[in-house]
C-alpha cells in the first residue's frame, strides 16, 4: 500500500492494518488524517484480497478526538465543512463491503470514539478511557457521535455521556454495548487479529450482506427491513459459496470458499 504521513497501512494478507500517527499529540484528528484515510479506502476497494480493517492508533491513544489547536479558530462555516468531510468518509466505512475493527488504546475521545463507532466492531483494552467530552469544549460531537452512540447504546445513556462528558473505561464500555470485546492488557492487537481471522473464514460476501443488512435495515421501517434482508438472503443462493458452504456441511467436511 502507498505511504503515509498521518497515518501507517499495512497489508497482512486478508487484513489491512492502520494506524494513525500522531503519536506526539494523541492522534488528535485533523482533516488531512481523513483524506489519507480516504486513499486508503480507495486501494482497499480495489484490492479484492484485503476482507477486515483494523484501525488503531500509534502510542498511548488510539485518538484523543479532533485537534482542539486546528478547531479552535474555526467559523461555522469553517466547521461545517470540517465535520461534512469526516463524516463522508465514516460513512463510506460503513457502506463498504469490508469489515472495519477498531482496536481501540489508550483514549479515544470525542472524534476518537466517533471514528470507533464507525467501525463495525470495537475491541479494547480495561484501561481505555472513551467519551464525547465535546460539551465542556463549547461544541458538540460533530463526527455524527450523537447518531451512533444512541444506536449503538440507547437514549438512556447516549444523553448522559453527551451532556456530562464524562469518561468511562473499556470494562464500562463494554457493558452498555458500546464495544465488543475486552482484551487481556497487552494482547489488543493480537486479539483484535484473531477477531479479523474469525471472519475471514466465512464466506465474503455473506459477511458484506451481514453487515448491509443490518446498516441499511436500521435505517428502515421493520417491513421495508425485512423486505431488504430477504432480497439479501436470496442473493446469497447464487454466490459459489453457499452451494460449497451447504455442501460441505453435508458431507461434514470444512468449507473452502471462493468468495463468488
Ligand atoms: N487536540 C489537540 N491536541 C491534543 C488533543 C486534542 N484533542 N489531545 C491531546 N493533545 C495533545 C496535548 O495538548 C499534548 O500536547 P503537548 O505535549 O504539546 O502539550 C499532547 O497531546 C499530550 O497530551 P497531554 O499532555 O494532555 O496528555 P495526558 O496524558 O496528560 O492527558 C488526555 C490525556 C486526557 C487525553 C488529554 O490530552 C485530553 O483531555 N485531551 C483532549 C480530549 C478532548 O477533549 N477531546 C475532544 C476534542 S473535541 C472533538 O473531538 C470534536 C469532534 C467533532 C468535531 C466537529 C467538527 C468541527
Amino acid at each position: 500500500m502507498s505511504e503515509f504521513t498521518e497515518i501507517i497501512c499495512e497489508k497482512q494478507g486478508g487484513i489491512c492494518i492502520i494506524k494513525i500517527n500522531r503519536p506526539k499529540v494523541l492522534n488528535a484528528l485533523v482533516p488531512s488524517v481523513f483524506y489519507e484515510l480516504n486513499q486508503a479506502l480507495d486501494e482497499i476497494e480495489a484490492d479484492p484480497e484485503i476482507r477486515v480493517v483494523i484501525i488503531t492508533g500509534e502510542g498511548r491513544a488510539f485518538a484523543a478526538g479532533a485537534d482542539i489547536t486546528y478547531m479552535k479558530d474555526l467559523d461555522a462555516k469553517g466547521a461545517k465543512a470540517f465535520a461534512t468531510h469526516i463524516t463522508s468518509v465514516l460513512r463510506r466505512m460503513e457502506s463498504m463491503e469490508q469489515i472495519f475493527i477498531a482496536a481501540v488504546n489508550g483514549y479515544a475521545l470525542g472524534g476518537g470514539c466517533e471514528l470507533s463507532m464507525a467501525c463495525d466492531l470495537r475491541i479494547t483494552e480495561a484501561g481505555t478511557k472513551f467519551g464525547l467530552p465535546e460539551t465542556g469544549l463549547g461544541i458538540i460531537p460533530g463526527f455524527s457521535g450523537t447518531q451512533r452512540l444512541t444506536r449503538l447504546v440507547g437514549l438512556t445513556i447516549a444523553k448522559e455521556m453527551v451532556v456530562t462528558g464524562k469518561k468511562i473505561d473499556g470494562v464500562e464500555a463494554s457493558r452498555i454495548g458500546l464495544v465488543n470485546k475486552v482484551a487481556e492488557d497487552g494482547k489488543l492487537m493480537e486479539e483484535a487479529i484473531d477477531m479479523a481471522n474469525q471472519i475471514l473464514k466465512n464466506a465474503s460476501l455473506a459477511v458484506s450482506y451481514g453487515k448491509e443488512a443490518i446498516n441499511r435495515g436500521i435505517q428502515l421501517d421493520m417491513d421495508s427491513a425485512i423486505d431488504f434482508e430477504t432480497n439479501l438472503f436470496g442473493l446469497c443462493f447464487a454466490t459459489e459459496d453457499q452451494k460449497e458452504g451447504m455442501t460441505a456441511f453435508c458431507e461434514k467436511r470444512k468449507p473452502h470458499f471462493v468468495n463468488r
